[in-house]
């Protein structure tokens, strides 16, 4: 099998499993215990500089970074299904909104739980009302692309989804019927179904 999936349940490779999902290809689940520091042997820390999960290694290509795994899966497994082609004017809206997630959604998100002191002007994730305003305009047509399902709302839904099990996001009427369009998807259901076996099978409470 030649993709590998550095994986912990609890870690943002769980959300990576979805993406696999959505695919439908083979891979494999590599279980390394962040828990214990496993995440930091050398072999790890070769592929992914940051010591960090998850990381994806396609043959003999790795890409680290959720969103990166994600657009790279969809380009080169479902381009013109789960990704728009490149000539598909519907690709900038795709990329905006994954982009969306890491760059401003994450950080915006952490520096409102921490107080942090910063200017919105100065600070890429902006001001949070903003970024709450943006997100809700992203899912107005159902999903990032309307009626169409893309890899996008695996990224930005992924981490809507993670921020409303965690009390992070007012759940709003918008990010709500979102999160239950998403959580339809039978790919998440499968990818959850793993996410917690391996879980229980490594004695892990959810
Ligand atoms: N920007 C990275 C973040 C990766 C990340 O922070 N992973 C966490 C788990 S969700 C991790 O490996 N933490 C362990 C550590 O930093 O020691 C991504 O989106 O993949």
């Amino acid at each position: 099998m030649s993709i590998v999936l550095h994986h912990h349940p609890f870690s943002r490779a769980s959300g990576v499993v979805w993406m696999l999902e959505e695919i439908g290809i083979e891979y494999e689940l590599r279980f390394v215990d962040i828990m214990t520091g496993a995440h930091k042997a050398a072999d790890l820390v070769a592929m992914n500089p940051m010591g960090k999960l998850p990381i994806l290694v396609d043959g003999d290509v790795v890409v680290t970074e959720s969103a990166a795994i994600g657009l790279y899966l969809a380009d080169r497994y479902s381009l013109g299904t789960l990704a728009p082609k490149t000539d598909d004017p519907s690709r900038g809206t795709y990329l905006r909104w994954s982009c969306f997630a890491p760059s401003v959604i994450e950080p915006g998100s952490l520096a409102k739980a921490q107080s942090w002191a910063f200017k919105a002007s100065q600070a890429g994730w902006g001001d949070y009302g903003d970024m709450l305003r943006a997100m809700e305009s992203a899912i107005s047509g159902g999903f990032i692309l309307g009626d169409r399902f893309s890899m996008a709302d695996v990224i930005f839904g992924g981490t809507i989804r993670f921020m409303l099990r965690f009390k992070m996001l007012e759940p709003t009427p918008a990010f709500t019927a979102y999160n239950e369009r998403l959580g339809a998807r039978p790919a998440l259901q499968r990818a959850e179904a793993k996410n917690l076996a391996i879980a229980k099978e490594h004695g892990l409470n959810p």
